[in-house]
């Protein structure tokens, strides 16, 4: 081809200098180059095959890790286009493998995926890919085409005649680039399990490859109504699954929502398969027509009289599940973490189309709507018993708000900059603590775990809490409208939580009441997750202490002599100069800060906490545990 003869011309200078931006920020572009980035690498080519799907070009994807850890992606979709593109005089496939383009796709559904890290491209995946080949099968013949760290290294190859269509592209992640390039099958599974839902009628084949016994998976759902019972799972359902579908001004609408007897709400909002976690138009629009349909069919039917107040959103979103999925062609992402959908129409032609169809729905079922509203009813009942209840604290606290509590073991320098709160999980090991603490800058505040009995309990009863009421009284900034942070009497605060489930159900607890009542405490980086060891090895005198499998294992490995190894199954099994030594001395201790996103994902595993069934529940501990461990930072 021509680069052979000409040497390189001004677009192939830019079409490099592209991919080497990339390859210098890989941050800029994936969002990290931690596990999340390294992930991202195989979401970016599913969105692409996804995008055929949505466009009705292809109905199954097929995602594996072969046995030397390298990622397939194939579809039956049209195949990435071959024919040699006018301006650039090289195949159209070299031209999408190569040149960075701005969210804006060629083809596709018309529904691009643009926001947040997703819509990159994949000449972002073949940038940070030690090697990267594509097969092709399009009008009847099958191509091929290699790349190494972005560069072709060979021509775009014709292998003969084929009857298949679609695409397969096969890429190993730089190690050059990736901390780490393994890759982990739960990260995978979880998020095609959310595209096969979000995909009614979509095939998602998933298969690993790395061990002798291969590990195989197929999703294929009949859409949403799959995917609200998936997350009732561990619920008692009080309704069946209400689902609807419509096309509006050019936005597709697909809501499903099933009510259960539990406390929380589990609304899940997606545009353009993408999770909006932080929200926006559309589950706004959502909300609002909630309440105002029930509220509308209450008063209608005489269930609620005309003259009685309405009934709030959150009292009828007390025990619901909800998923909402919007395709919109222009989407707008904004928020901290770009995981909110900014387009403003959205709110109305959701609004219209959730008052409509679930006013049929109420209308045909009067059964269902009964335990609705019954449910709703009881909410504000307790709700405004709750508010009661926290008026009369707040009073008491306005008292008495000279005196912090009794428990709290305080610091003696008085500057919030220089200061820090370990909250303790326990009596015992807050007594180690607070013997082993540097008091001049430390204060310590113990809680007893048990009175943090999260299961049926809506957040407003932990806030009644006299362990929770202690924390805020430390803390000094109050909650909620009336938090101030300028008041913050720390700024450093540690969770120090035992590494067991009861620990990491606690830390869950404490992280979500931060995230609903002290939000700015996050955003302004002064919550931090303590890190006391796992593991201790002794022999006379010498000690070694580890905070992980990986460590410990990789430190056995390479000594010859015996050890003696404690596993701290608690913090109280740690004296307190041992405490001191590994985890509160701020010369050697590892501190992990929290960001908003771990905060938002504890607040889902809060709200999945609350379902009535004990071994489920115990089963999503365990499984998520790890986002409140394993902070990304
Ligand atoms: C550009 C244009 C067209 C399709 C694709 C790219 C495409 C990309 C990927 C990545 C994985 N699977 C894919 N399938 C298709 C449109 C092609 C046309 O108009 O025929």
């Amino acid at each position: 081809m021509k680069k052979k003869e000409e040497g390189y011309s001004a677009s192939d200078i830019q079409v490099l200098e592209g991919l080497e931006a990339v390859r210098l920020r890989p941050g800029m572009y994936i969002g990290s180059t931690g596990p999340k980035g390294l992930h991202h690498l195989v979401f970016e080519i599913v969105d692409n095959s996804i995008d055929e799907a949505v466009g009705g070009y292809c109905d199954w994807i097929d995602v594996r890790i072969k046995p030397d850890g390298s990622i397939t992606v194939s579809d039956n979709g049209r195949g990435i286009p071959v024919d040699i593109h006018p301006q650039m005089g090289l195949p159209a496939i070299e031209v999408i493998l190569t040149t960075l383009h701005s969210g804006g796709k060629f083809g596709g559904s018309g529904y691009n995926i643009s926001g947040g890290l997703h819509g990159v491209g994949l000449s972002v995946v073949n940038a940070l890919s030690a090697w990267m080949e594509v097969i092709v099968y399009r009008s009847g013949q099958t191509y091929t085409q290699r790349y190494e760290r972005g560069k072709p290294v060979s021509e775009l190859q014709n292998l003969g005649a084929t009857d298949r269509q679609g695409t397969t592209i096969h890429f190993y992640p730089d190690a050059e680039i990736f901390e780490e390039t393994v890759f982990d099958r739960d990260i995978l599974i979880q998020r095609l399990r959310e595209l096969s839902y979000l995909n009614k009628g979509l095939r998602i084949l998933f298969r690993d490859e790395r061990e002798p016994e291969v590990y195989a998976k197929e999703f294929s759902s009949t859409g949403l109504k799959d995917f609200v019972e998936y997350i009732n799972k561990s619920k008692e359902t009080t309704t069946d699954p209400i689902y609807f579908e419509e096309k509006k001004d050019d936005v597709i609408v697909e809501v499903a929502l099933q009510y259960n007897n539990g406390y929380t709400e589990n609304i899940y909002s997606f545009a353009n398969n993408i999770r909006t976690q932080e929200g926006g138009t559309h589950e706004t629009g959502f909300k609002n027509a909630l309440t105002r349909v029930i509220n509308d069919y209450a008063k209608k039917n005489n269930i609620l009289k005309e003259n009685e107040t309405n009934l709030a959103g959150e009292d009828i979103r007390e025990g619901l599940a909800a998923i909402i999925s919007v395709l919109v062609k222009d989407p707008q992402f904004e928020g901290q973490t770009k995981t909110k959908l900014g387009n403003t129409y959205i709110r109305g032609v959701v609004d219209a189309v959730v008052y409509e169809r679930v006013e049929d729905y109420l209308n045909e079922h009067p059964a269902a709507a009964k335990k609705i509203l019954e449910k709703a009813i009881s909410a504000r009942r307790a709700r405004e018993a709750a508010r009661k209840a926290r008026e009369l604290t707040r009073r008491k606290s306005a008292l008495e708000s000279t005196s912090l509590p009794g428990k709290l073991a305080d610091c003696s320098n008085r500057d919030p900059a220089q200061s820090e709160l370990f909250i303790v999980e326990g009596d015992s090991a807050g007594g180690s603590a607070k013997q082993g603490r540097d008091r001049t800058y430390q204060a310590i505040l113990p809680l007893r775990g048990k009175i943090l009995n999260v299961e049926k309990s809506r957040l407003d009863r932990v806030l009644s809490s006299e362990e929770i009421r202690n924390l805020i009284t430390a803390m000094g900034t109050g909650i909620g409208e009336d938090f101030d942070i300028k008041k913050a009497r720390y700024h450093k605060l540690f969770i120090m939580t035992d590494a067991d489930v009861d620990g990491a159900h606690i830390r869950i607890l404490l992280l979500t009441f931060f995230y609903r009542y002290m939000r700015e405490l996050i955003e302004q980086g002064y919550v931090y997750i303590a890190q006391p060891p796992l593991y201790g090895l002794k022999r006379g005198k010498e000690v070694h202490y580890f905070y992980n499998d990986n460590e410990l294992n990789a430190f056995l490995g390479k000594s010859d002599k015996k050890w003696s190894v404690q596993r701290y199954k608690g913090l109280g099994e740690m004296d307190p100069e041992q405490l001191w030594s590994t985890t509160m001395n701020a010369d050697n201790r590892t501190i992990l800060q929290v960001t908003i996103e771990d905060a938002i994902q504890a607040d889902e595993v809060f709200s999945n906490l609350m379902g009535d069934n004990v071994e489920p529940r115990k089963e999503f501990i365990n499984a998520n545990a790890r986002y409140v461990t394993n902070l990304d930072i």
